[in-house]
């Protein structure tokens, strides 16, 4: 099988060069007639458009009212699927005049709920037939939930949410590409960061046909574990509070910096460089003790409660039976201010999850929350959610690639689960090294799926400093992976002002060699 249509590519790009109108205009009346040819089960073409020129489109739902489209022209497709009688899944593919044959579905983030227009918009860049879903329910922009609300006694919505929607997002998306082009992608690939990580490596082992390449960045894999501890950082400094009363356990803002400026003290230097990353927060004993108020001293200390407070931030977490439920916070990452998961209630995410999904509830109150719970949690485990599972072998055996990173100054999922994934699979796939089909990158610096502090920008996804080199980008490193057989040793980021670094792929280390940093075994 070729691996792309290239005679295709070639006339397409040729007549869109030669005869930019007239292409137009034929390519405006092809797209269009997708309105009424396309019928697939289950499914509804909402709305199609062309869309000749850069633009603002608008959305639908409540995550976005606008979405930009800089890579224009191209063909707009919005369908619905009902997955089942009590479900349903907006989706939209946005197919390029000049596709080089791929295709590419995307993730989602937290609760949500929204088409991921930017990486839509991203993907088309590079010319890929792109398909984003809204996962099931609309919602979840950046400062909200998920509108998880629509996920009570909804089991259906949440198997959508679970594992359903990404797959569904790729058999319709695909045909819907077939049609269009006349032929088939001739590879396909998924591109998704955080819950986004984890429909990907969840794609990976229940439908390990659907995609040919995975970039899956920091997975929130283990997910009600994940959600535990979640709540449980949050509980540990004091949530909830109210004004009036704040926790005795809380650490305001102010002092939090002054927690920061402690850790990196302490553990900067471990790398060999004081630049305000700690390259391998697993090597950082932090000791909050440091810091602890001295007799008379009432400012920029902490009271021994707080200390207690942290001491439990920073250790992993075990349950009643002694088993290890979820791996300790970064220390380092505390500093990120993405997620506020410090900030004083209990956390938004598991909140939600524990009521919505778990409890069924409406209200509850998280005061008493503690890792008794994980029992029945895991009893519970809506959807399958869970998405731990070591068995990637089917996957494996098809030829899947999978490329994963994680940002060690995460501030709301542990990159050290990361590697526990790592092993897990590799455990249970009795293979040393996962190098021939799986590869974690570990981001020295990185935030949540992105940002930080260096150079942490590697063509994750759309807004970042692109580089247009596999060399630099997660996505072209998968393309060439897939296609050529060239696997990405490292992966080299870019900061916003152009200096870069080079990121190892775990179990390697990164090591500074006087220099720069090497990837050393
Ligand atoms: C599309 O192209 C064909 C062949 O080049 C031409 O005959 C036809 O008129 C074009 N259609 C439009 C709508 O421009
Ligand atoms: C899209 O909207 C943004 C923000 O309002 C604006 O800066 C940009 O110029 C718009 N782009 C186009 C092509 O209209
Ligand atoms: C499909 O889902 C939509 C949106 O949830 C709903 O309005 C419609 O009634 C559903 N159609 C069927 C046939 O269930
Ligand atoms: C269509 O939906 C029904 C349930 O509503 C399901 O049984 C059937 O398998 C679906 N068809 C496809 C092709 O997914
Ligand atoms: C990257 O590639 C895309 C698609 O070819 C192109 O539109 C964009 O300008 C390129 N960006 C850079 C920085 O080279
Ligand atoms: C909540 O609903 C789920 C099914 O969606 C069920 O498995 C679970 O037991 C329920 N939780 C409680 C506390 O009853
Ligand atoms: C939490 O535990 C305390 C002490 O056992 C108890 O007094 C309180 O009522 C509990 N609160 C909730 C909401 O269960
Ligand atoms: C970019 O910024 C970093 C951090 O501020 C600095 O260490 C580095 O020297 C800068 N590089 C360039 C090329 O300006
Ligand atoms: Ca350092």
């Amino acid at each position: 099988m070729p691996l792309l249509s290239r005679e295709f590519l070639v006339v397409t790009v040729l007549i869109a060069v030669l005869f930019p109108g007239r292409a137009a205009a034929n390519q405006s009346a092809k797209c269009l007639a997708l309105q009424n040819s396309l019928h697939f089960e289950n499914t509804t073409i909402l709305n199609v458009a062309y869309i000749a020129k850069a633009t603002n489109v608008s959305t639908p739902g409540i995550c976005q009212s606008t979405a930009p489209v800089t890579f224009a022209p191209l063909c707009r497709v919005q369908f619905l699927i009902n997955t089942t009688s009590t479900s349903a899944v907006h989706a939209e593919a946005w197919l390029p005049d000049v596709w080089f044959g791929r295709f590419l579905g995307l993730g989602n983030g937290g609760l949500g709920g929204c088409i991921d227009y930017v990486n839509l918009d991203y993907g088309t860049q590079l010319h890929f037939a792109a398909v984003g879903s809204d996962n099931g329910h609309d919602g979840g922009g950046p400062t909200d939930s998920g509108d998880a609300d629509q996920l009570l006694n909804h089991p259906e919505v949440i198997n959508d949410f679970a594992f359903r929607a990404v797959h569904v997002e790729a058999v319709i998306g695909k045909e819907i590409v077939r049609a269009y082009y006349g032929t088939p992608a001739a590879k396909s690939y998924f591109l998704g960061c955080s819950t986004g990580g984890r429909q990907g490596t969840q794609a990976a082992l229940l439908f390990p046909d659907d995609f040919d390449g995975i970039v899956a960045g920091a997975p929130a894999t283990d997910f009600n574990h994940l959600t535990i501890w979640q709540g449980l950082i949050s509980h540990y400094v004091g949530a909830p509070i109210s004004p009036a009363t704040p926790s005795p356990k809380f650490i305001p803002p102010a002092l939090m910096s002054v927690v920061s400026a402690e850790i990196l003290r302490q553990c900067d230097a471990l790398d060999g460089v004081i630049d305000g990353i700690i390259t391998e927060p697993d090597a950082c004993e932090f000791r909050p003790e440091v810091i602890q108020c001295t007799a008379g001293e009432t400012t920029n200390c902490l009271t021994p409660i707080q200390v207690e407070a942290l001491k439990n931030v920073f250790t992993p977490l075990f349950g009643l039976d002694g088993q290890l439920v979820y791996p300790r916070y970064a220390p380092g990452a505390e500093a990120d201010p993405f997620g506020n998961i410090f900030g004083g209630g209990f956390f938004v995410f598991s909140d939600n999850w524990a009521r919505f999904t778990i409890l069924n509830v409406t209200e509850f109150d998280f005061s008493n929350f503690s890792v008794a719970v994980t029992p029945f949690w895991d009893s519970i485990n809506p959807g399958g959610i869970a998405t731990y599972n070591g068995d990637l072998s089917a996957f494996r055996r098809r030829g899947g690639k999978f490329f994963t990173y994680h940002g060690q100054r995460d501030p709301i999922i542990s990159p050290t689960n990361s590697k526990r994934v790592y092993d897990l699979i590799s455990h249970t796939l009795s293979l040393p090294s996962l190098d021939d089909f799986y590869r974690l990158f570990m981001i020295s610096g990185m935030g949540h799926c992105d940002g930080g502090v260096g150079p942490t920008s590697f063509g994750q996804a759309a807004g970042l400093n692109l580089v247009n080199t596999s060399s630099h980008n997660a996505l072209l490193a998968m393309v060439d992976w897939v296609e050529r057989g060239i696997a990405p040793d490292t992966i080299i980021g870019t900061d916003t002002n152009g200096s870069t670094r080079t990121h190892c792929r775990y179990p390697m280390r990164s090591v500074f060699n006087g220099k720069v940093f090497v990837c050393t075994a």
